[in-house]
């Protein structure tokens, strides 16, 4: 009996502490007992107001993670009466704050300052900012301070956005499935809305909050005109008061026929003036619904989306269209740049720059050109786009994918983070060296518009949110950057790290280094040496270099490489298409010329012999191999390595993470044995000593196919 009730007690503490994912970084579990006291004393209460539901929100955070880190219950004051005080407010909010007159200008509405100071003679900490939704930032950076065991007794902490709008796109369809998601269902159960509210909205919201982002576009681009009608407002409009207090405005996806669609109307030309009475009274809606609705975001004439040029008018017509609409509520435009047409026999690569640039100038004030990082679509490796820097009277808003469309789906390892610096780091030469992707978006190289950064999200209805545990650093790396582009990848991921696993250095160090190393895993493995897009057509499952004869030429992989007997590469200097060209004169000539191109471009502005020599000595074809293998060697010492922390993480996540390893271990070996054979069967050369063969021949690799591969919504 005795014995019973053990095992029932052991069992109801281990699922109280089940360690599923779900508390995401914010899990605020028991600190190491080398900072434990020092922490009790510098955070023993709190002295905060709860006069607004942001108060109220910023407050309770703070208890939470106080109680769990500190592993006690800590006060509430309602005066500082002694050391350890966390005081937080605005000047109009908290006595305290206001007396303190601390250097506030400067820090808009979103920033804040975190600070020692002596309040009555007691040290206390200070989080203070010109708004409420500032001390929630504030207050969660505080938190990221004790989680991470860096607090201290002089705490100088000054923070603002980079970036005004940070912001989550969710490819999200109104039957709950979700393009390009990987992990589950979409988070809004539009059927249950508005009436239940599921708690897991306010948990996304926390969570968002915790990393700055202010912004949720709630459904896919390839929008539904339904999402526009006043029984999916209402719903919106719900969603929208439970993110209001922590910051997130909504925005939605509109459809451009949506006139047509559910307006009546024979047209939507965007000239046409009943059209723009339709979009100004739908506008004039949705603010009577939510009257802190961000914007519109627009994929048109892209991928068979309708869109202006249905009408002979430009891009700019459709979007001037919509921002007239939405000036008058303060609204903002996102409109996309990722266009191409089948029709246009060119290099899809050049289309966007073509289509967009003559417009410089032509938007609105309150329109945001939306351009993905590279000029492709996603892959696991671009150039720049070269957009950026080239429409400098155009505000341009980084678009990446967070969800891993092109880069294992959810259960390969990789980290973003340095995919999205090494964009942002790019120079772009547009006013000279220094003129960094950054300083494009942040509006200081060229005009001082709306700035944003857009993430592709990848969260959904599974318990840990993002479809495996090491995806969670990707939701919190692009909201990072979102705030500061300059941060560093490294950086970030040994905050997330210490946050979501341990602060063991022998745990943070290793796994650390392994998320830096794992995105330039995948590249070896799926796409070296600047190949891109041989994932399999529609689903972007699997290699399938071989792919060929589809409706579009340029959603087929030999579209991508153009590899035959003789060579391989997209050859976009002059020439060839010269998209090389679209750059900088500076940048152009690096990438043009074949001694001065980065390796990892080669092939994506160059078509070359497969005897061509690498500056390494090794014949093209040589390296091309061996990167192959490289990727694959890169998965296993991850693997091994994740081994090697068994017992120093709970065992719950540790199984998931090893046997999703595991899966990676395998895909990569298929991807690495399918390109070489595929290859191979046209460079007829044999493979470089010691690489071995692929374990199947070529017509396995072709034979298959995956019919139910996630995310391939259309
Ligand atoms: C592609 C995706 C497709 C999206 C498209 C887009 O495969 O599902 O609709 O991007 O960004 O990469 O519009």
């Amino acid at each position: 009996m005795t014995c019973l009730l053990a095992v029932a007690l052991l069992m109801s503490v281990q699922s109280a502490h089940a360690e599923d994912g779900y508390d995401l970084w914010l899990r605020y579990r028991s600190l190491p007992a080398t900072v434990l006291p020092a922490y009790r004393a510098l955070a023993r209460g709190v002295l905060a107001p709860a006069e607004t539901a942001t108060q109220r929100a910023a407050r309770d955070e703070l208890l939470r993670g106080l109680e769990g880190l500190l592993d006690q219950g800590p006060e509430r004051l309602d005066a500082v009466k002694a050391g350890g005080a966390i005081v937080v407010g605005t000047p109009a909010s908290s006595p305290d704050i206001a007396t303190l007159k601390l250097p506030l200008e400067g820090l808009g509405r979103e920033g804040y300052l975190i600070r020692s100071a002596k309040i009555d003679g007691h040290a206390a900490i200070v989080v203070a900012a010109n708004d409420d939704i500032g001390t929630l930032y504030g207050v969660f950076h505080l938190l990221r301070l004790l989680q991470t065991t860096q607090l201290s007794q002089t705490l100088a902490v000054r923070e603002r956005p980079d970036l005004q709008l940070r912001v989550l796109d969710h490819w999200d369809n109104l039957d709950r499935s979700v393009e390009r998601g990987y992990a589950g269902q979409s988070l809004w159960d539009w059927q249950k809305l508005p009436d239940w509210l599921d708690p897991r909205y306010t948990d996304y919201a926390r969570a968002n909050a915790s990393i700055g982002i202010n912004g949720a576009v709630l459904n896919n681009v390839n929008a539904s005109a339904q999402s526009l009608t006043p029984q999916y407002l209402a719903k919106a409009a719900a969603l929208a008061r439970v993110m209001r207090p922590y910051g997130i405005r909504i925005y939605l996806s509109a459809r451009f026929s949506a006139p047509m669609e559910i307006g009546g109307l024979t047209t939507a030309d965007p000239l046409d003036p009943q059209v723009r009475r339709w979009w100004r009274d739908k506008v004039s809606a949705i603010y009577r619904a939510i009257p802190d609705f961000g914007g519109l975001l627009v994929k048109a004439n892209s991928e068979g989306q309708p869109g202006p040029q249905d009408y002979g008018r430009s891009h700019a017509d459709g979007a001037n269209m919509l921002a007239d609409a939405l000036a008058p509520h303060h609204g903002v435009v996102m409109w996309r740049a990722f266009v191409y047409a089948h029709e246009d026999a060119g290099d899809r690569a050049k289309q966007a720059y073509d289509e967009f640039v003559p417009l410089d100038g032509e938007f609105r004030r309150n329109v945001l050109l939306q351009v993905k990082n590279g000029p492709i679509d996603f892959q696991p490796r671009e150039p720049f786009h070269p957009l950026f820097g080239a429409m400098p009277r155009t505000p341009l808003m980084m678009e990446f994918q967070i969800t891993k469309e092109y880069l294992g789906f959810a259960t390969h390892l990789v980290y973003l983070g340095p995919l999205y610096q090494e964009t942002l780091r790019a120079d772009t030469y547009a006013q000279g060296r220094g003129s960094t992707v950054a300083r494009v978006i942040d509006g200081s190289l060229q005009q001082a518009g709306i700035s944003g950064m857009a993430g592709v999200a990848n969260v959904g209805s599974d318990r840990n949110w993002t479809g495996s545990q090491f995806d969670q650093a990707n939701w919190y790396v692009f909201g990072r950057m979102a705030w500061n582009p300059m941060a560093d990848a490294r950086q970030v991921a040994d905050d997330w790290v210490r946050m979501t696993f341990s602060n063991a250095p022998q745990v943070v160090q290793p796994v650390v280094s392994m998320m830096m190393r794992s995105r330039e895993a995948a590249v070896d493995y799926m796409t070296p040496l600047g190949l891109a897009h041989l994932m399999g057509r529609g689903h972007h499952y699997g290699p399938a270099p071989w792919d060929a004869g589809s409706e579009r030429p340029d959603w087929d992989p030999v579209y991508y490489h153009r590899a035959d007997a003789r060579g391989i590469g997209f050859d976009r200097t002059a020439s060839g298409s010269n998209a090389v060209a679209q750059y900088a004169a500076p940048v152009a000539r690096r990438f043009a010329d074949l001694s001065q191109v980065p390796e990892q471009y080669l092939l994506w502005f160059h078509h070359l012999p497969w005897d061509y020599r690498m500056r390494s000595g090794q014949t093209l074809w040589a390296a091309l191999v061996q990167r192959y293998g490289h990727g694959v060697d890169e998965v296993k010492a991850m693997r091994a390595t994740w081994a090697s922390l068994s017992g120093q993480i709970d065992p719950q996540r540790h199984d998931e993470v090893a046997a999703f390893l595991a899966i990676q271990q395998r895909e990569a070996m298929w991807w690495r044995d399918a390109c070489v054979a595929y290859f191979q069967s046209l460079s007829q050369r044999p493979l470089p000593p010691g690489e071995p063969a692929p374990s199947h021949p070529l017509s396995y690799y072709t034979s298959l196919s995956f019919p139910f591969a996630p995310g391939n919504t259309q």
